[in-house]
């Protein structure tokens, strides 16, 4: 029995769906809704002390890290295969996903907070700077709660919000380069890291920002392809959640002159 632990737009959980769809495994719907602290509950923090979400329960055991997560269900159930043949095209997709592990998730956080998710903290908190603070204090992991506060605070016009746009920016720029040599990343068929990606060109895509691709012809032509998959129509599309579409959509048209300029 698999139970997940997610919420409809995090990335992290966008990308353990668009496996669990892929191989096509019945799993169990447990939804926090994390502007309103769902995963800071203490019951929430026994299954994931850090607070973050996604969690996957199987059989009793419970697993964080969604990087950790989508290889543990890759060989549990291994059909059919998100990992490429040789050991050296496996050592590539680890090294393309490690990546995100190395920062580039908190680079998002920063872009989705500094554009929109500061805008629904707020109105969850009632415009209540205490409540916002209060909310902010009681992020376990430190690294998270950081970016979160630097943005929250300077939003737009924080430093860590420069690097993000700029950080993003390259790696649109190496991936387009891998992708001119692969069909997908680090090889010739879909794997864990097209997956592993997916979420962030998604979450890119929703806040006006993909003009950053509009002179990458190959990533471009890598992430149509990835959408008109079956695993990311039922692991992402089914689950976007049109209030966060309406809102991003909205805050990021009116950022992007400012984003724009930030490129290097
Ligand atoms: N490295 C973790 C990151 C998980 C993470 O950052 N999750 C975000 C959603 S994508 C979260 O739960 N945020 C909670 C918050 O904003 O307080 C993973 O890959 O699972």
């Amino acid at each position: 029995m698999l139970t997940l632990y997610h919420n409809d737009m995090s990335a992290c959980a966008q990308k353990v769906r668009f496996v669990l769809a892929v191989k096509q495994l019945e799993w169990q719907s447990e939804e926090l809704n994390l502007r309103q602290g769902d995963q800071q509950r203490p019951e929430y923090l026994k299954i994931n002390p850090k607070g973050l979400v996604p969690a996957l329960e199987h059989d009793g055991n419970i697993l964080v890290e969604s990087n950790i997560i989508v290889d543990y269900l890759d060989e549990a159930f291994p059909e059919p295969s998100l990992m490429p043949e040789t050991p050296l095209k496996r050592a590539k997709v680890r090294w393309w996903m490690k990546k995100l592990d190395d920062g580039l998730h908190l680079e998002l956080a920063a872009l989705s907070f500094g554009i929109a998710y500061r805008i629904q903290l707020l109105d969850a908190c009632k415009g209540d700077i205490n409540l916002v603070e209060k909310h902010l204090n009681a992020i376990p992991d430190a690294y998270m709660r950081d970016v979160q506060r630097q943005v929250m605070t300077d939003g737009m016009g924080s430093p860590r919000f420069d690097r993000a746009v700029n950080e993003f920016a390259k790696l649109i720029e190496e991936l387009d380069a891998e992708l001119a040599g692969h069909k997908w990343i680090g090889s010739d068929s879909m794997s864990l890291a097209d997956i592993a990606f997916a979420p962030y060109a998604t979450r890119l895509e929703h806040l006006h920002l993909s003009a950053m691709w509009h002179h990458k012809p190959h990533f471009k032509d890598w992430y149509e392809r990835l959408k008109r998959t079956e695993g990311y129509q039922q692991g992402l599309a089914g689950w976007f959640n049109p209030k966060y579409l309406e809102l991003m959509d909205r805050a990021g048209a009116e950022a992007w002159p400012n984003i724009s300029a930030m490129l290097d």
